[in-house]
C-alpha cells in the first residue's frame, strides 16, 4: 500500500475496478458465450452491491466491438443502473470513442449513474458528494502511438484523485511491439492515488513509483484460461493510505494487497 501522506483525514471510500469485459465479443459460432460473459458481469455488479462500494471503474473494451447486438447495449445500461452508485468507464480499444464510437449506438446519457471520459484531449470527472475526481483519456482509434499517461494534468481539488486508462505496461519482458505504452514514470507522474488500468487479460499491480498504487483488474471472465477472473476492491482510507483486495469471480481464494503479484516496471 501507499505511503500515507500527512495532512488532513481523507473521507473513507471503497470503490470497484474491473476492465476487459468485453461484452458482445462471443455471440456467435464455436466460442459462444454470451450468458457466461453477461452473468460475469452480474456478478461484478453483485459484488459492488454486496461490498458496499462508492463507486464502480471500468477501465476500457468494456464492449468487444461497435456491432454488438442492440440487446446487449441494454444489458450493460441496466446492470450499470442496478448499481445505483456511480460508474467511470474510460473506453478502450475495442470501445473507443470517436466516429464509429458503440457509445454512440445507445442513449448512455440517460443512465443517470453513469460518466464517460469522452474528451480525446482527456478530462476530469467529479464523482459528487464523494470528494473524488476520476483523470482519464480514451482510446480514439486515431493515435497510432497513444500513450494513455503522457503529461498528465496536475492533480485537482477533490481529496481523491484516481487515474484511469487503457495500454500496455512496459516491464523488462514487455513485448514492444504491442502498441498503448505505460511507463512507470508516467504512472508515477499522474501523483494519482490511484491508476485504474485495462487492456491485460491478467490481475496484478505494477510499480508506478513511490506514491502512486497502480493495477490492472484483468478481464473478469478469465477468457483465455476458461475460468473466473478477478475484480479488485480499492478501499481509500482516511490516512491517504490505499489498500487493494482482489475478489475472485472463478471460486479461488481472495488475495489481500500484499498477496497481490506487483510487476516492476523496465528501467531503460
Ligand atoms: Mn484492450
Amino acid at each position: 500500500m501507499a505511503a500515507a501522506a500527512g495532512g488532513a483525514p481523507k473521507p473513507r471510500r471503497r470503490l470497484l475496478h474491473t476492465s476487459d469485459v468485453h461484452l458482445g465479443g462471443y455471440d456467435t459460432g464455436p466460442e459462444y458465450k454470451r450468458d457466461e460473459v453477461e452473468a460475469t458481469f452480474r456478478s461484478v455488479i453483485d459484488l459492488g452491491r454486496e461490498v458496499g462500494v462508492d463507486a464502480l471503474l471500468i477501465a476500457g473494451d468494456f464492449f468487444d466491438n461497435a456491432r454488438v447486438r442492440p440487446e446487449t447495449l441494454e444489458f450493460a445500461a441496466t446492470e450499470i443502473a442496478r448499481l445505483d452508485r456511480p460508474v467511470v468507464i474510460g473506453p478502450g480499444n475495442h470501445d473507443h470513442v470517436g466516429p464509429g464510437s458503440v457509445y454512440d449506438r445507445y442513449p448512455f446519457h440517460e443512465v443517470a449513474n453513469l460518466q464517460m471520459i469522452r474528451n480525446p484531449e482527456g478530462e476530469t470527472l467529479a464523482l459528487d458528494g464523494l470528494g473524488i475526481e476520476v483523470w482519464g483519456r480514451p482510446h480514439t482509434e486515431r493515435v497510432l502511438d497513444f500513450k494513455p499517461f503522457l503529461s498528465p494534468p496536475p492533480r485537482g481539488s477533490a481529496p481523491w484523485q484516481i487515474g484511469i486508462g487503457h495500454g500496455h505496461y512496459i516491464h523488462p519482458q514487455a513485448v514492444r511491439e504491442h502498441s498503448f505504452h505505460i511507463r512507470e514514470e508516467h504512472l508515477a507522474s499522474t501523483e494519482r492515488d490511484y491508476v485504474a488500468l485495462g487492456h491485460w487479460e491478467q490481475m496484478t499491480r505494477v510499480a508506478a513509483g513511490d506514491r502512486v498504487v497502480a493495477a490492472y483488474s484483468g478481464c473478469p471472465e478469465g477468457l483465455a484460461h476458461r475460468k473466473g477472473g478477478w475484480a479488485l476492491i480499492v478501499d481509500l482510507m482516511e490516512d491517504g493510505a490505499v489498500v487493494l483486495t482482489a475478489h475472485p469471480l472463478g471460486g479461488e481464494a481472495g488475495l489481500s494487497h500484499d498477496e497481490i503479484p506487483l510487476l516492476l516496471g523496465a528501467t531503460d
